[in-house]
């Protein structure tokens, strides 16, 4: 019999069917990172060494890991009815998760629809930007703009809006019509930012040259992550957002923040548009929905786009859109424990109380070697070190297999070390994250 017991022990000894999502596969495959536990701010690795989760997983485990109370919510589901088919039929529990969440998010957003992933949700959110212009008779808007470096998930339209350019460059071909605003990153003029940088408010103006080159009312949405996660922590520079937010409805075009990562209380509230008082007309949201426990994601949209859609017949499909596990039931019942588990902790709050005692810790490896900028937002923070000459991105690769060897899993995006806890964090969990990241970057040098 396979008990989680003797999963947590079993010996792998053939690597090679697993083509590894975004990994260096000769190099894992050699020396393998195995995880076999979790618990709270930790993992358990394979030869039983304990492991700080500096990234909360992959940003999304909020909650920290081993919820009994999503877990058991899940099981208790399974037990129950194990899926349901959300295409002219449904299962009430999806109507609730879509209340919580709409009741989370800011006044006017307040509609869900539900995917499984990130990616899907932003090529869900672009399909809608698409639909909604047709539906209202605007069907020459069907230009994107997304910003270099942004990174909106590996379907076409994400990859296409996204702007990090190793993951495009392999493919070559993309959704045609998209544009990109510049990148925020100016380490000229904002290195060592705490919080939201001074400088760059005029690069949303670059929003408006492009409406000028194509002319606006070609142009369907806008997307952009309100802090750049993957590309190593981009904050937004002090009133670009609302920059982004005037321009877009001075011309018709939607605004659409990619939360995926900032959802969720990882800025210091429920989501980024909150925390930074600008309200889009779509978010993504995803990783956070169910603290990672079962792929679940959504678009969070107003009103007034769903109801641009509720004309013709009523018999009549109004979205010719959806996926088989759109709102299933194992993502919909981890997702509203998950929900429980933010309300009773006050999470969000929770976060927002320890991101000064987090800031004043990253920002405090300025010292160490190679390092040229730190920034931080929120739990969110990013160490960037000098690439080596000629081998940009192994400086920033050997510190994270270094810090794994010291007992920290952090991500590394090139030469840049970012970092996202759990927000059940404890301040001296942090002191020891930010400790072995310190020593690693020494330790490489
Ligand atoms: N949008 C944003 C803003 C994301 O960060 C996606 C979309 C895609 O989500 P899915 O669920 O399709 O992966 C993401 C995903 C990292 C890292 O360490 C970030 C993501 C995924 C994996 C690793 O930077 N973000």
């Amino acid at each position: 019999m396979t008990t989680a017991a003797s999963l947590a022990h079993a010996e792998t000894n053939d690597l090679e069917a697993f083509f590894m999502p975004f990994t260096s596969q000769r190099q894992f495959k050699k020396a393998p990172r195995l995880l076999t536990g979790a618990e709270g701010v930790h993992y358990i690795a394979r030869d039983g060494r304990r492991i700080l989760d500096g990234s909360a997983g992959l940003w999304c485990v909020n909650a920290g890991h081993g919820r009994k109370e999503i877990a058991e919510a899940i099981k208790a589901q399974a037990d129950h009815m194990d899926y349901a088919p959300s295409f002219q039929m449904c299962h009430p529990a999806a109507f609730e998760l879509a209340s919580r969440v709409a009741n989370m998010a800011p006044d006017g957003l307040d509609t869900v629809f539900f995917a499984n992933s990130g990616s899907e949700a932003v090529d869900t959110a672009l399909k809608i930007a698409l639909a909604y212009h047709r539906a209202r008779g605007e069907a020459e808007r069907t230009r994107f703009v997304g910003r270099e470096r942004g990174y909106h998930g590996i379907g076409f339209g994400g990859m296409s809006v996204g702007g990090i350019k190793a993951n495009r460059k392999m493919f070559g071909t993309m959704l045609p019509g998209v544009d990109h605003l510049p990148h925020t990153s100016d380490l000229q003029r904002n290195a060592f930012s705490r919080g939201l940088p001074k400088h760059g408010i005029e690069l949303a103006d670059r929003l408006e040259a492009i409406c000028e080159l194509h002319d606006p009312s070609t142009i369907a949405a806008v997307i952009v992550e309100p802090v750049a996660g993957s590309t190593g922590v981009l904050p937004p520079p002090e009133g670009y957002l609302k920059r982004l937010r005037e321009i877009c409805d001075k011309h018709g075009i939607l605004l659409i923040f990619d939360e995926v990562i900032t959802g969720f209380g990882r800025v210091g509230a429920a989501f980024a548009a909150e925390a930074f008082d600008v309200t889009p007309d779509m978010m993504t949201i995803a990783k956070g929905l169910t603290n990672g426990a079962v792929p679940a994601s959504g678009v969070v949209m107003g009103r007034k786009i769903y109801d641009a859609f509720m004309t013709g017949p009523e018999w009549a499909i109004e979205l010719a859109h959806g996926y088989t596990y759109s709102a299933h039931p194992l993502a919909v019942a981890a997702g509203l424990a998950t929900m429980d588990i933010y309300r009773d902790e006050d999470l969000f709050r929770r976060s927002a109380g320890l991101a000064p005692k987090f800031e004043e810790l990253m920002h405090g490896l300025k010292d160490a070697p190679n390092v040229i900028d730190i920034r931080n937002v929120g739990l969110m923070g990013a160490v960037e070190l000098a690439p080596r000459p000629g081998e940009p991105g192994k400086r920033g690769f050997d510190v994270f297999l270094e810090c794994f060897e010291q007992g920290l899993y952090c991500r590394a995006t090139g030469d840049i070390l970012a970092m996202s806890p759990p927000l059940v964090v404890q301040e001296s969990e942090m002191e020891q994250m930010v400790g072995i990241l310190k020593k690693a970057i020494e330790t490489v040098g």
